[in-house]
């Protein structure tokens, strides 16, 4: 069962939200991704939210850049927590889609991750799963003492070549 759904607006997002979809595979989270745009196929987008949350999705990723509808379309239609992930493209560099993705009206949030920051958008996701998934959890911390150990390996390489 698809535990995370993530939709983004254009097949033009897809090389940024790859890293996304990347990390859900490494934390081992199951997960469902469809291309949806909020103006573009708004019956399709509906669709999609409605079939997610009958299957049982818990959290939505959402993509999408300039005028980022989609995840507020998202917000709008579940309680389930929905993560934005805004897309640097356009004339504006993105502050467009980042700015509708995180100015959301109260009672409709969108926890809104970096421009482009499609790690991270997993990694809430997972973080949010983790509050009923030990399992998840545990994979969580595992990941972070890998990050821990690189980091300590890149600096002793550089310690021994300039210390
Ligand atoms: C948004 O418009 C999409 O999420 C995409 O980031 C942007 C541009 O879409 P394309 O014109 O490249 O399809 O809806």
């Amino acid at each position: 069962m698809a535990r995370v759904t993530v939709l983004m607006g254009s097949g033009s997002d897809l090389e940024i939200v790859k890293p996304c979809l990347q990390v859900l595979e490494q934390l081992e989270i199951d997960f469902e991704v469809f291309i949806s745009s909020a103006h573009r196929t708004p019956q399709r987008t509906d669709k999609l939210i409605a079939s997610a949350l009958q299957a049982g999705a818990q959290v939505f990723i959402c993509a999408a850049g300039m005028a980022a509808h989609l995840a507020g379309t998202v917000a709008a239609r579940t309680c389930k927590p929905v993560i934005g992930l805004p897309i640097a493209g356009s004339t504006l560099n993105g502050l467009d889609a980042l700015f509708s993705t995180a100015q959301m009206p109260a009672g409709f949030p969108v926890a809104t991750v970096a421009l482009n920051g499609a790690r991270n958008a997993a990694w809430l996701a997972a973080q949010i799963l983790a509050l009923q998934d030990s399992a998840v959890e545990k994979r969580i911390q595992a990941a972070r003492q890998e990050m821990a150990m690189s980091i300590e390996n890149a600096s002793q390489k550089l310690e021994a070549q300039f210390n």
